[in-house]
């Protein structure tokens, strides 16, 4: 990979760089790192909380129980600064909306988004106001979102209702839209393939991602189709989508009005891309599939013993499609065709800690045992 080591003025840091106590040196964040590829100039100032160059972690006790024809790698985007993807778009966003003298930036968010700007947003020191869901969001962003200084606005709708308010706002007022509408959003989160394809060093066969507004699995087409154009990959993957059952708006075809889902992140019966994400399904030649809210959990399980990745529910949602797949012999069919294993990447798009309280409701409860040795052997069943 390359890391341009030049100076970067805007970067508080950047004097950090480069020091001889540093080695290697700190990455400087997605902006600086893929730069070329995104529209910012010598005179954006960037705002960075050093996101991105997540791990990418091959999962083979993980793939043996739900893929056993795959070479699967989990591209655990909960690393990054805030626990989500999200960050990826919003260094971009706020970065741009700072160029653009923006006082007060607004988003709807299921939590991750909200998390993520009002972090970039208290380091950019700009307003951030986000529109949740009542009571639909996990514990942990609105804990996030809460003490970063929001101004956090618990909407009696769902996340549908919260983005046509904040999208009917910023058209009448100047106010900076942080959604995934917001097309730097997308240039940022594409950078997630960028390091995929760095990383392998070529694509995968398959790109796995959870969708809800749809603005994810259009990045990362973007991010693929970028590198390819430019001749750095010689193939693309082909892209599966998977959305919960009960908010399965793109694979039923029509919009949810009412969608539910325990992987409340992706709770969106409306998505605001689902043009570009069925264009990037049909161009990929890959597919957009639902699994239920019973085959998340037990996903989110397996990736968490079987792979040590503790994401989010919503990031099982892809893991289960994947299972799925596999016993339907789609990736038996891949590997007869490929001579080898297909290569299928997941996205685990956010951290497991952001929503607690589902974790421990599957997790199990503790086994209570006295403080003495014997009944710690006892209770080991030795
Ligand atoms: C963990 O935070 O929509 O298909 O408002 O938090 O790009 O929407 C979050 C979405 C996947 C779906 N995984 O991505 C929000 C929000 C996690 C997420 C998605 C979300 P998109």
């Amino acid at each position: 990979m390359e890391v341009e080591m030049k100076s970067a003025p805007h970067n508080g840091a950047a004097h950090l760089n480069g020091s001889p106590t540093m080695n290697p040196p700190m990455w400087r964040g997605l902006i600086e790192s893929y730069r070329k590829y995104l529209p910012v100039t010598e005179s954006t100032p960037v705002v960075t909380l050093h996101e991105g160059n997540t791990p990418l972690i091959h999962a083979p006790r993980l793939a043996q129980v739900i893929a056993p024809d795959a070479e699967l790698y989990l591209k655990f985007d909960g690393a990054n600064p805030t626990g989500s993807f999200k960050d990826r778009g919003m260094t971009m966003a706020v970065s741009k909306a700072k160029e653009a003298g923006a006082t007060v930036a607004i988003c709807a968010s299921t939590g991750n988004t909200s998390a993520s700007a009002a972090a970039y947003c208290a380091v950019a020191g700009i307003r951030c106001v986000v529109l949740l869901p009542r009571n639909q969001i996990a514990l942990g962003k609105l804990a996030q979102a809460l003490i970063q200084g929001a101004t956090v606005l618990a909407i009696e709708g769902n996340f549908d209702d919260a983005l046509r308010i904040v999208r009917e706002l910023c058209d009448t007022h100047p106010i900076a839209l942080l959604n995934s509408l917001n097309p730097y959003r997308i240039d940022g989160q594409k950078t997630g393939a960028f390091e995929v394809c760095d990383f392998l060093g070529a694509a995968p066969d398959f790109h796995a991602v959870p969708v809800g507004n749809a603005g994810n699995i259009t990045a990362y087409w973007k991010g693929y189709n970028e590198y390819f154009a430019e001749g750095r990959i010689a193939s693309r993957p082909r892209m599966l989508g998977f959305q919960a059952a009960g908010a399965a708006p793109l694979v039923l075809g029509h919009g949810v009005d009412h969608p539910e889902t325990i992987a409340t992140a992706i709770r969106i019966g409306h998505p605001a891309r689902a043009v570009e994400a069925v264009q990037a399904r049909d161009e990929s030649g890959g597919l957009i599939d639902s699994v239920t809210d019973q085959e998340i959990l037990v996903a989110q399980k397996q990736a968490a013993s079987l792979a040590g990745i503790f994401g989010e529910p919503a990031c099982a949602a892809p893991l289960a499609g994947i299972a799925k797949l596999s016993r339907a012999g789609y990736f038996v069919r891949a590997r007869q065709e490929l001579g080898r294993k297909p290569v299928v990447v997941s996205v685990v798009t956010g951290h497991g800690l952001k929503d607690p309280n589902t974790a421990i409701a599957i997790g199990g409860e503790p086994i209570v045992a006295p403080a003495t040795n014997e009944a710690v052997l006892k209770a080991m069943g030795f």
